[in-house]
């Protein structure tokens, strides 16, 4: 089999290579050339577990190139971004699916699978992908077989989910979903469920919507315990031992490109109707506000102005800075002009940030932590030894602080 790739961001590059491991030959495409020119020489543009020592062994196995144009092959895997529009409702952005669409309809010949993987705004496939397909002179579900397969793989673990989770194969017409899933059967060892594409397209969007409402509640939860001071983290976990409570974690707010953007596409096609999703955005978006706020209440009678931040991307062990509410919580802290901010992120290679925890802390008056990072969690008694006021404030609640010297506070304990 020979597939041809659109995308080759944090879902396309990874899911390249899963292919070309599986003795698919691969061609991926991505708008990009500097990244075309580093997969080709075998170096990897993000940062993900497992991924770089992947791309060598397909580099090496020569299964796997990267090119600035796609070619013919038995499928198509389009893996591009879905921003928000930037209208009232933050409406679901198809263009680049839409580009990608039409830049491989010159190479398509009958009896070719495309597969759409980006996340998609409900009725995508139907209203705006299969039209285009038509226009081109084919026939959905019999010319070519059209499928939504939404990507569903945490970052962090990307490698072990493209393999293990499940995959919902949504087809225009049952033929689509049977070829969809006869492709993904190279590698994939969970289940592969076939539906309809819209089943598809509105399942993936409700599992981010899902989590998205449930961390909203644990939000919410953290400011009423927070007023009445009662420890919210014990709360928490109290409540789920219960066998059918699963809250999630209250943190500075949710981030990254999928949860903080896929709820808004359902909002924006009923919203008078999702008033609880859209409610849910908020509450979480109103987070890095809420951190801010409690700095403020925490340096009151501080006399130094120093605060170091600890992790910018939009959580634990990944490089990822978008929609972080940490770049948020730094952003507002510098727009009051108050203090002076510094951040320290080892996964985060960028001049906003310092490269030497040591300077990060040096002489600085408050840490506050903001992103779950492995290296963040067991902290030694050096660590804070030439801070000038001793203090944590740890929004992800995540440190183990060793040195009694140092009052470490966290979304439990912010009243006290
Ligand atoms: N977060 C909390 N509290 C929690 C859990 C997460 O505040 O209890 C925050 C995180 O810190 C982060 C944000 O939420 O800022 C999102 O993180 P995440 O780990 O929940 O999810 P993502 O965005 O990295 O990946 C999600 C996954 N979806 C689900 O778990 C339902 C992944 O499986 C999807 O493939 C991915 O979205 C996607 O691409 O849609």
């Amino acid at each position: 089999m020979k597939l041809c790739t659109i995308g080759l961001g944090y879902i396309g590059a990874p899911t390249s290579i899963m292919f070309a491991k599986h003795h698919v030959e691969v061609v991926g495409v991505d708008v990009n050339p500097s990244v075309i020119d580093f997969l080709n020489e075998g170096r990897l543009h993000i940062e993900e577990p497992g991924l770089q020592e992947a791309l060598s062994e397909v580099i090496e196995m020569g299964t796997f190139k990267a090119s600035l144009y796609p070619e013919k092959a038995d499928a198509f895997i389009i893996s591009v971004p879905t921003p928000n529009h930037n209208d009232q409702w933050k409406s679901c952005d198809l263009s680049y699916v839409l580009s990608a669409v039409k830049t491989i309809i010159p190479y398509l010949e009958k009896g070719n699978v495309v597969i759409v993987e980006s996340t998609i705004a409900p009725r995508s496939m139907d209203d705006f992908v299969k039209p285009l397909i038509e226009q081109a002179g084919y026939e959905a579900g019999e010319d070519i077989f059209l499928v939504h397969c939404p990507e569903r793989v945490l970052p962090g673990q990307i490698l072990h989910e493209l393999v293990y989770n499940n995959r919902i194969v949504g087809g225009i017409t049952d033929a689509c979903a049977e070829a969809g899933a006869a492709i993904y059967r190279t590698f994939v060892q969970g289940e592969i469920i076939q539906t309809n594409a819209k089943t598809a397209e509105m399942s993936k969007l409700m599992e981010n919507t899902f989590r998205d409402v449930n961390i909203a509640l644990a939000n919410e939860v953290a400011k009423v315990c927070n007023e009445l001071e009662i420890n919210v983290l014990e709360v928490i976990e109290m409540a789920n031992k219960h066998p059918r409570v699963n809250l999630h974690t209250p943190g500075p707010g949710v981030g990254g490109h999928c949860l903080a953007v896929d709820p808004y596409f359902i909002v924006a096609k009923a919203p008078e109707t999702a008033k609880m999703i859209n409610l849910s955005r908020l509450i979480n978006c109103s987070m890095p506000e809420y951190v801010v706020k409690s700095i403020n209440t925490l340096m009151e009678n501080v006399h130094g102005k120093t605060i170091t931040l600890f992790g910018l991307t939009y959580k634990g062990n990944v490089d990822d800075i978008r929609e972080s509410p940490a770049i948020e919580v730094m952003d507002l802290l510098k727009a009051q002009g108050k203090y002076e901010i510094r951040a320290y992120d080892p996964h985060v290679n960028s001049s906003i940030v310092m490269n030497k925890m040591e300077e990060a802390v040096h002489q600085s008056d408050l840490v506050v932590v903001l992103t779950d990072h492995n290296e963040f969690k067991w902290m030694d008694d050096e660590a804070f030894s030439n801070m000038r006021n001793k203090r944590v404030f740890d929004t992800r609640n995540i440190m183990n602080v060793m040195d009694k010297e140092v009052e470490y506070i966290n979304l439990g304990t912010l009243y006290m």
